[in-house]
């Protein structure tokens, strides 16, 4: 795995969210893929489907059902990273693998994904951190996340958008989000701080804040745009409910 840069801290802080191009190398990015495409051939809980197209969307938990990703979500340098990050302890709370397929995978509204974690799974603070990794390359056309850098400041009084009393974990999952960020609150942020759109290539790194409002659109490319997505969560902070899946809300 690639060498984090010094001042990744600071940037994290500042702007939310850092990148890093090549932390995985082609042949860990195979490996991943080839697990990946062996893993979809069977069903395992916490798969889902696109409404439109029928097309897988994501897994979720796969270090539950496969021991290839178990090992991966115990990698030391990734766990390291969390806990430089968050200054403590931590516990992986949520594990997916979005796969936006060529041509039919859809978009994600704006939201933040502290909320989720918050009202679902009774984890108090937003001491948690996502570790994103490319596993293709990731252009416009293919529904890139788009960040809007510096909100991660701003969004912890506009959490709560939903109007939903209770909602089932696969609308927490899907195109038409449980909760989402409310139009207003999205174009004053975007007038204030722009958008940055997180293009990149296959085993690049991402990690970004609970807090920062995110989208993307649906993938109109030939190619899919997989990306894997590691939650972890302070031990300190765990969650006080047990509404959803374990593939949701992991334990430490
Ligand atoms: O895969 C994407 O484009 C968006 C993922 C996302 O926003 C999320 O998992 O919260």
């Amino acid at each position: 795995m690639g060498n984090i840069k010094a001042d990744y801290k600071e940037e994290y802080n500042y702007k939310g969210y850092f990148s890093l191009q090549s932390y995985l190398s082609k042949e860990q990015v195979a490996q991943i893929v080839y697990h990946l495409d062996l893993y979809e051939k069977e069903p395992h809980e916490g798969m889902v489907r696109e409404v439109k197209s029928g097309e897988l969307r994501a897994v979720h938990g796969p270090h539950l059902y496969d021991s290839f990703f178990k090992e991966l979500s115990q990698n030391r340098d990734i766990v390291a990273l969390a806990e430089e990050i968050l200054g403590e302890p931590c516990y992986l709370h949520q594990f997916k693998i979005n796969l936006k397929r060529r041509f039919s995978g859809e978009q994600w509204p704006w939201h933040e994904d502290f909320v989720y974690w918050h009202e679902k799974d009774g984890v108090k603070a937003p001491k948690l951190v996502n570790i994103v990794l490319f596993l293709d390359n990731t252009d416009m056309l293919s529904g890139p996340l788009c960040f809007i850098p510096f909100s991660h400041n701003s969004l912890w009084s506009y959490a709560s958008s939903a109007n939903v009393e209770e909602s089932d974990w696969m609308r927490d999952v899907s195109a038409d989000l449980t909760y989402q960020l409310d139009t207003e609150v999205v174009s004053k942020l975007i007038s204030k701080h722009g958008t940055e759109f997180q293009m990149g290539s296959p085993g690049d790194l991402l990690v970004f804040s609970p807090l920062l409002a995110h989208c993307s659109g649906n993938n109109m490319s030939p190619h899919h745009r997989r990306m894997l997505i590691l939650t972890f969560n302070a031990i300190s902070n765990a969650p006080s409910k047990q509404n959803r899946p374990e593939f949701l809300c992991g334990r430490p």
